[in-house]
């Protein structure tokens, strides 16, 4: 829900960064590694769990910790298991200079990045020792054999309870590329719980991407406010702003954890910076992990070559900046072929979905890119601060609808279809919701689809619970899902456990409109979907599992904007579930609803 209306507080920013720049460069020049975090000077540690993030948080090796070792390095290793300790807490952090209340992994954010091979096994042990329960998701991964690991409250498990740990453990089967893995409960994510998860393919394509280095941009919109609060008053009868449906605006943007913010009258925060070989092509992975806005990615005077998307190669698209929803991925090639210097990294999020104008807000996040040799101290002329791509005379900016597989793709024909229709509500006790049809989702608490087998035996689309929407399919049925987005926002729409084809779209609600003869449609596992337009996606149901089908949007998840696929129910009903899980659905009890 998101009356079209721009706020203007761009040009607010030029001055505040001037003095930042000034900090910024002194506090790199001093090798400290840091760019990480802003250390905050008088942390008052909160309540009970809550502790102090300046003395807490590791520093990664300034921006050295987000380049991997990349497909070629990785390619040496044996078929093997990789083990990670994922343990969870309350912190108190500054990532744009700003305090506030987080909830994060292993002290750091962004969290730890996994890198493994295609066929690796691995294993996360997930200690929760924050004060809510948990989940996380492997965004993107199929789980195939494991759907119990997929990491999604309410339908692939119960929460990790505090203090309480699970392990996760799975191969990656046919996932190959960029992704990412996050918390899937309640709107945790937006708290921190956020990490790139990356995969080298073991038998690369004629078409893979040649690279000189590999590296991470995590960018993402960021709040000053913990989830919790923004939801409750996202949620209240008169809304965040007055009117319901409001989605809570964002204070700041980030790149690779960190961003600026202007405090009366100087700006706060660090840049990310990444220090790249000249005459040399580097892949980036840019990786959308914020909660609300799309993020517009470019770097100045360097054009971007898109060449993967979701973990699907595609044919080189030269662009000035990159476009991207929440939780989309993109990788793009940057050739160091300009005049060896520094250059503004842009990481702007995008205004289109705020319905009110939040004080202080920048949505421009700065970042360097610095050539290997130029001096550290130096920095970009401040005086180009402002000149946001979109905004600028000749930029390009990437249009998804160009974007083609490098390897053709030839969909086969549906076998099975679906329409579901995306309206937001207000109900008759005054609570806002979203709904797919007539159901607004919320988890059953103690109870989720994949362990009660909701739906398992009931093939076709039924509602449980007058909450739960789910669309069961016994066999490997070739599904079109067709959806009506009757709202005026638009909605980055995600399903586990599968990629889909985008196989149509168009405006207003869908009449019947032909969609076969679409040529080398791109697959991906998360796609925008505009507002009052239709949307045709086709994926091949054979993995078996219940898997959701949800707006990205933390605000939109939260409030129900989500549907189930129980599919080849018989098969997933056989596979052996994992004692301490199901253990952990009776801590969390059935007695009440989560929301
Ligand atoms: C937080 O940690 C820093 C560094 O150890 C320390 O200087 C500061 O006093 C601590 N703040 C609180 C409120 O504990
Ligand atoms: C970080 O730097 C330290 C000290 O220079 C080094 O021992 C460590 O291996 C580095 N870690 C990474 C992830 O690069
Ligand atoms: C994870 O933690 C366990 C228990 O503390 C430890 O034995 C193991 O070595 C750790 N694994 C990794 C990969 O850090
Ligand atoms: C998380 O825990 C805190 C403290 O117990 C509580 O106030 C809050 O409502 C919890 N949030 C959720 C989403 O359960
Ligand atoms: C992970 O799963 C494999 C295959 O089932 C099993 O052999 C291994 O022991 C498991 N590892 C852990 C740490 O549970
Ligand atoms: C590697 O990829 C090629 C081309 O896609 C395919 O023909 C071959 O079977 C694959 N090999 C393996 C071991 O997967
Ligand atoms: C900014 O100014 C306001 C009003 O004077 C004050 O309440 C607030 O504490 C100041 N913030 C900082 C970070 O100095
Ligand atoms: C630099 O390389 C890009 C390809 O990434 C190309 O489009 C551009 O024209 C080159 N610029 C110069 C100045 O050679
Ligand atoms: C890149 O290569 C060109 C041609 O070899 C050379 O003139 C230029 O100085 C190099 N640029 C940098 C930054 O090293
Ligand atoms: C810049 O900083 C890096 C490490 O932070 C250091 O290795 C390098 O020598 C410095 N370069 C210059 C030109 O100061
Ligand atoms: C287009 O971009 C080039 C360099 O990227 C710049 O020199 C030129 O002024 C721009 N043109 C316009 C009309 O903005
Ligand atoms: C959702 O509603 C539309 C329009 O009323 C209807 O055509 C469709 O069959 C419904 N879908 C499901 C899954 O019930
Ligand atoms: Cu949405």
């Amino acid at each position: 829900m998101a009356p079209a209306q721009r706020s203007k507080h761009a040009h607010t920013i030029v001055i505040l960064l001037v003095a930042g720049v000034a900090l910024l460069a002194l506090v790199l020049g001093l090798g400290l590694g840091l760019g990480l975090r802003n250390r905050n000077k008088d942390a008052s540690a909160a309540s009970g769990a809550t502790s102090n993030l300046s003395s807490q948080l590791t520093a990664q090796n300034g921006s050295h910790a987000f380049f991997i070792r990349g497909a070629a390095a990785m390619a040496k290793d044996p078929p093997q298991t990789r083990e990670y300790n994922f343990t969870i807490s309350n912190v108190r952090g500054a990532p744009a200079g700003v305090e506030k209340d987080m909830v994060v992994v292993n002290n750091i954010w962004p969290g730890p990045t996994i890198e493994v091979n295609q066929h690796d096994r691995v294993v996360i042990r997930v200690m929760n020792r924050a004060q809510n329960a948990t989940a996380i998701h492997w965004h993107g991964l199929y789980q195939r054999g494991t759907p119990f690991y997929d990491g999604t409250h309410g339908i692939t498990q119960c929460g990790i309870p505090p203090g309480q740990d699970l392990v996760y453990n799975f191969t990656l089967g046919d996932f190959s590329g960029t992704t990412w893995w996050h918390s899937h409960y309640m709107t945790q994510y937006t708290d921190g719980v956020t990490g790139a998860f990356i995969v080298h393919p073991t038998n690369a394509t004629v078409s893979a991407p040649t690279y000189d280095t590999d590296s991470l941009i995590q960018v993402g919109d960021m709040y000053h406010t913990i989830s919790d609060k923004l939801l409750a008053a996202f949620t209240s009868p008169s809304g965040i702003d007055g009117t319901p449906g409001d989605e809570p605006v964002p204070d700041t943007g980030t790149i690779n954890g960190m961003g600026q913010y202007g405090v009366n009258g100087s700006q706060v925060g660090t840049c990310y910076k990444l220090t790249l070989a000249p005459n040399a092509t580097h892949r980036l992975r840019i990786i959308n992990s914020g909660s609300f806005a799309d993020v517009r990615f470019s770097v100045d005077g360097h054009p971007l070559t898109v060449v993967e998307t979701d973990g699907v190669e595609v044919a080189p698209y030269v662009v000035e900046a990159v476009q991207v929803s929440v939780a989309q991925r993109y990788s793009v090639l940057l050739t160091t072929n300009n005049t060896a210097g520094v250059y503004w990294m842009r990481a702007v999020v995008q205004e289109d979905m705020f319905t009110y104008d939040q004080p202080g807000f920048n949505g421009n996040a700065l970042g360097v890119l610095q050539y290997t040799g130029v001096d550290n101290s130096t920095m970009p002329d401040p005086g180009l601060v402002d000149n946001n791509p979109g905004t600028g005379k000749n930029l390009t900016l990437m249009d998804t609808a160009l974007l083609r597989p490098a390897s053709k793709q030839h969909p086969p024909k549906a076998t099975l279809t679906y329409k579901i229709t995306v309206s937001f509500q207000v109900t008759a006790d005054n609570g806002f919701f979203a709904f797919i049809n007539s159901t607004s989702w919320t988890p059953l608490s103690g109870s989720p689809t994949l362990f009660s087998h909701l739906g398992a035996d009931t093939v076709g689309a039924n509602t449980f619970d007058n909450s739960q929407l789910i669309l069961t399919s016994p066999n490997s049925e070739v599904i079109d899902l067709i959806i009506d987005n009757l709202d005026d926002g638009d909605h980055p729409f995600h399903l586990h456990g599968y990629k889909f084809w985008i196989m149509g779209t168009g405006d207003g609600r869908y009449q019947g409109q032909d969609v076969d003869d679409v040529v080398n449609p791109l697959l991906r596992d998360t796609h925008l979907i505009p507002s009052f337009t239709w949307t045709v996606l086709r994926f091949v149901a054979n993995n078996p599992g219940a898997w959701a089908f949800h707006c990205h949007i933390s605000w939109h998840m939260a409030i129900g904007l989500l549907v189930q696929f129980y599919t080849m129910p018989t098969e997933a009903a056989g596979l052996l579930l994992p004692q301490d899980m199901v253990d952990q659905c009776s801590t969390e009890g059935a007695s009440a609803r989560v929301r």
